[in-house]
């Protein structure tokens, strides 16, 4: 299933590694027809995304830097993107942090330092990519955001990014009002747990895994290609009517227990 996305350019921000729930977006938008700008956040990862920007076919894509703790580099990076391109019809923003420390044992320990991290990276991020996505996207425009279920239900180990991800799914909602008169719709995907770099290192992830397959619906796991077909709707018109939404790709498991 495709649908044409030929003519439009999007921004795809948290391409870290062939792994990144972005990356399975870039292959759908792909396939779909789009123009992508790609941008990382750490200087270390602007090799790999180079390397895999360069597996798509046709024109080469445009790489950037966006971290998105520092405006100066937000700035810059909507500054370029608009000498580049001119304008663009949505983002993909599929960026999150939390110190590891915080990812494990109670949750009433988070520090303040880690709380604001998380909510920084993981939601006000968000806000201030709106914001400066909006002044190139005249014709109006989509933009979606990864969240997870730890945002509507306590999971273990989620913690303080459980608390981040109620934050941007609220985000959301408020950005969604905002820019509704600029006929930029805001939404979210809720993906089902995938095997990332951020996800590296989490106890019990084969387990997690396991209980999705033995209790979804669909008895299977989440791909990043069914996130990605999904994030081609919602950056589609094909969405139109929908803003302010949070779909989960999930394989149907947040409607049980
Ligand atoms: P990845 O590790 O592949 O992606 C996380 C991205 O966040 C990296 O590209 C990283 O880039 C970026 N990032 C972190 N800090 C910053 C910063 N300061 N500025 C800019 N970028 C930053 O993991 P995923 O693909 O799993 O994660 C993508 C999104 O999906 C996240 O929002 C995550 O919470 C969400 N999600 C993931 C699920 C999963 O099971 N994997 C399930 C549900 C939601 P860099 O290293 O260059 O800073
Ligand atoms: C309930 C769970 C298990 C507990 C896991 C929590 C995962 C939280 C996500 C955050 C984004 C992970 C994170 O910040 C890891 C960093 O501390 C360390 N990693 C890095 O710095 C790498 C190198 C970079 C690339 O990562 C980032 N993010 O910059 C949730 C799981 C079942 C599902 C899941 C994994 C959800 C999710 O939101 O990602």
């Amino acid at each position: 299933m495709t649908f044409s996305l030929e003519g439009k350019t999007f921004v795809i921000m948290g391409v870290a590694n062939k792994r990144s729930i972005a990356w399975g977006v870039a292959r759908s938008l792909h396939k779909a027809g789009a123009k992508m700008i790609f941008t990382y956040g750490k200087d270390r990862t602007e090799k790999s995304v180079r390397e895999l920007s360069s597996t798509l076919e046709g024109e080469p894509s445009i790489i950037l830097q966006c971290d998105v703790t520092k405006d100066e580099s937000i700035e810059k990076c909507f500054a370029t993107i608009k000498e580049e391109t001119g304008i663009i019809h949505g983002v993909v923003h599929s960026v999150a942090f939390a110190n590891k420390e915080e990812l494990d044992g109670e949750f009433v320990n988070t520090s303040r330092e880690g709380f604001l991290l998380a909510h920084n990276i993981s939601s006000f991020s968000l806000t201030a990519v709106a914001k400066a996505a909006k002044e190139i996207m005249p014709e109006g425009g989509s933009i979606v955001t990864m969240t997870y279920l730890g945002g509507e239900r306590v999971m273990p180990n989620y913690n303080v990014m459980g608390v981040a991800k109620a934050s941007l799914e609220a985000n959301v909602r408020y950005l969604s009002s905002d820019l509704g008169k600029d006929n930029i719709r805001v939404n979210a995907i809720s993906a089902g747990p995938i095997r990332t770099l951020s996800a590296k290192g989490v106890r019990d992830f084969n387990t997690i895994l396991k209980k999705i397959e033995e209790e979804a619906p669909l008895r299977r796991t989440t791909t990043p290609e069914e996130v990605g077909d999904t994030a081609v709707f919602l950056l589609s018109d094909m969405s139109r009517g929908i803003t302010g939404e949070n779909i989960h790709v999930d394989s149907g498991y947040h409607i049980i227990g």
